[in-house]
């Protein structure tokens, strides 16, 4: 029998199915031959599908299944295939039909052992291996999105590694804060790493509602630039490889809008700045994009939470009517102004701009915003206003927008300056013993209570007062001197030394408080903001002195062997702790002790812009970058054209 040369498998040259094997002999052969070349090549299929079906599939009842249906199916069905000449319509020598069969066999044990090996393993083995799998996979899509971040022409980045006093009680003094901060570090890095904070006395990690349900590790994030500027160098390199391998945005989880942004992008966007490591800014905007979801809502105001995966976003149950709060929308211009700027892509601008224009056409009850803004319908909920929780770091980013566009954004000064006229007016008030307090605004009816957290103010009316309506910027300055006079008084009051939460200006009560449940500290920065910042503007040597008191009591109430702990009760002898070790406290508090006893050539004001969870960010001179910038910020073109015209 002639043996014609292979054919390739073309329908039209193989010989009909349907005809009768008696009138064409030799196809006859030809045929059952066929018949098993397609079964072989069902059982490859079926062999295949069952190992997709093994990796795809973690239900080990599955597995076993698929173990017995191998050998008690496969192996004889391989076995018992003898003889015959042709395969699969193809005419082949004898030789080479063995050599075939014996290739199909080997590969088919190979299979079926491969497959052995992997029963073997343990259920988290198989797991783990699926995971990695999966990880593999994940990587390489992300690979695929992230476009690559346009060069960006960077801003002056002065006063990153100065600040050493000459004074040695000074310098002996920053080293104190400085080897605090490493406690909690190295407390942190032992035992809560990963964790988003530290529980310092049951020495194992921590984390609430506003990081979700994952191990995003925002102590680390929150530190880094601490870190970096007390020069604790390994630390922050710990700290960036941990971003770099670990730090994962496309997670299930429902985190806070304003918490991330603050303390996450923030954190992130400084950590970038001061070192340059370009993980830091993709870091950055990947979240980013992750929170953008939370702004699809019917009025743009964006939810107050949002499912990093899902993108699906909501409000808290507590707050009025369904409302977003302003302290939380209001408090994201600085990070999205960087963002835009960084990637060159002017969508978060837009965002924050939105906001801001929106806020603008609102009517406000005696010229106040009130601290609810429901986002499906615009309006406000409960007429309450704040410059503590709530409300006080919208305040915040008025001013600092203002400051952060070298002072070009006077839209955001002209509502900074309203908004504080209106509060001086309605919310600020002298008690019977002179001490200035900033109070709360509730239906028309002051409540004279002021929070820990309103305690920011004094350095906000100081870092505002030149520039101020009216020149004013004696007035400003004086301001700011009396409420960190008053939250000073606060911590005074105590036995611990330490500020309470809240504290009462009522029915002979000035600067104390009064209800159980506001008699914590809970290693918050504010207070010690404001010295810092009453400390650069005046440099009365008061604020360090309140400043060392604090770091002081700190030391000695909240330092446990496992890190610091925030107190349930300032004014008891023998406090218990609330075993918290707060993000916060590394990115804020031991920051600004740190910058309070350092020279005002680390980080100057005039080049740095700090959020309000202390991450220092640059002066962007617009102006500087003409080009580049005004695609991305085109509402700056009012001020450019004003600018210009100056010049
Ligand atoms: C910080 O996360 C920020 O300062 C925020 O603005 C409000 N308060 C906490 C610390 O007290």
């Amino acid at each position: 029998m002639t043996t014609p040369a292979l054919l390739p498998l073309s329908g039209r040259r193989l010989p009909p199915l349907n005809l009768g094997a008696s009138a064409f002999p030799h196809h006859r052969a030809t045929l059952r031959l066929s018949e098993k070349f397609i079964l072989l090549l069902i059982l490859s299929a079926f062999i295949t599908l069952c190992f997709g079906a093994f990796f795809f599939l973690p239900d080990s009842s599955k597995h076993k299944r698929f173990d017995l249906g191998l050998e008690d199916v496969l192996i004889p069905h391989v076995d018992t295939s003898k003889g015959g000449k042709n395969l699969g319509g193809f005419l082949i020598h004898g030789e080479e039909e063995e050599r075939l069969r014996n290739k199909i066999r080997a590969d088919h044990e190979k299979a079926l052992e491969e497959a052995k090996e992997k029963l073997k393993k343990s259920r988290d083995e198989i797991q783990a291996e699926i995971q990695t799998e999966k990880n593999k996979v994940v990587q390489e899509l992300k690979k695929k999105d992230s476009k690559p971040l346009p060069p960006v022409p960077l801003p002056n980045l002065v006063g990153i590694n100065s600040g050493e006093p000459a004074d040695p009680d000074i310098r002996e003094k920053r080293n104190k804060v400085k080897e605090m901060m490493k406690h909690a570090w190295d407390n942190y890095r032992q035992y809560g790493w990963g964790h988003n904070e530290l529980k310092p006395i049951a020495r194992k990690g921590h984390s609430t509602n506003i990081f979700g349900n994952s191990q995003m590790g925002a102590t680390i994030v929150d530190a880094l630039d601490t870190l970096y500027i007390m020069g604790l160098h390994d630390e922050f390199r710990e700290g960036q490889e941990w971003i770099d391998k670990n730090l994962d945005f496309s997670v299930n989880s429902e985190v806070s809008v304003f918490e991330v942004n603050i303390r996450f992008i923030g954190g992130l966007l400084a950590a970038y700045y001061l070192s340059g490591q370009e993980v830091f800014k993709i870091k950055a905007v990947q979240l980013a994009g992750k929170l953008l979801p939370a702004f699809n809502t019917p009025t743009g105001i964006p939810w107050a939470m949002v499912n990093l995966k899902s993108g699906v976003g909501r409000n808290w149950g507590w707050a009025s009517a369904g409302s977003s709060i302003l302290a939380e929308f209001g408090t994201l211009h600085m990070e999205f102004v960087h963002l835009s700027y960084l990637t060159g892509d002017p969508v978060y601008y837009n965002k924050v701009m939105h906001i801001r224009k929106l806020l603008q056409k609102m009517d406000r009850p005696n010229g106040l915003y009130p601290n609810y803004l429901n986002p499906r319908t615009g309006r406000w909920g409960q007429h309450h206003t704040s410059v503590g929780g709530l409300g006080d770091s919208f305040y915040e980013y008025l001013l600092k927008a203002w400051l952060m566009s070298d002072k070009m954004d006077t839209e955001a000064r002209k509502m900074y300056d309203d908004a504080i006229e209106a509060i001086e007016k309605h919310l600020i008030r002298k008690s019977n013993g002179g001490l200035t307090f900033i109070g709360e605004w509730k239906n028309g009816h002051l409540e004279r209570k002021m929070g820990h957290l309103t305690c920011f103010a004094g350095g906000m009316f100081a870092l505002g007062a030149d520039g101020s309506r009216d020149d004013k910027a004696g007035h400003y300055l004086q301001l700011g001197a009396e409420i960190a006079h008053t939250c000073h008084e606060s911590y005074d009051r105590t036995t611990l030394k330490l500020g309470p939460e809240a504290f009462k200006f009522d029915g002979g009560v000035e600067a104390v408080a009064v209800r159980q449940n506001e008699k914590y500290y809970i290693l918050r920065p504010e207070v010690i903001e404001t010295y810092w910042y009453m400390w650069r503007f005046t440099h009365d040597p008061k604020y360090r002195q309140w400043g060392w008191e604090a770091t002081q009591a700190i030391d000695k109430y909240c330092r446990v062997s496992g890190g610091f702990s925030g107190v349930k009760d300032v004014y008891s002898s023998s406090p218990t702790y609330d075993d918290v070790q707060q993000s916060f406290f590394l990115a804020e508090t031991l920051k600004y002790l740190y910058l309070l006893f350092s020279n005002d050539d680390l980080l100057p004001l005039d080049n740095w812009v700090f959020n309000t969870e202390a991450h220092p960010l640059p002066v962007l001179h617009l102006l500087n970058y003409k080009k580049y910038c005004l695609l991305i910020f085109p509402f700056e073109k009012n001020a450019y054209i004003q600018q210009e015209k100056k010049s």
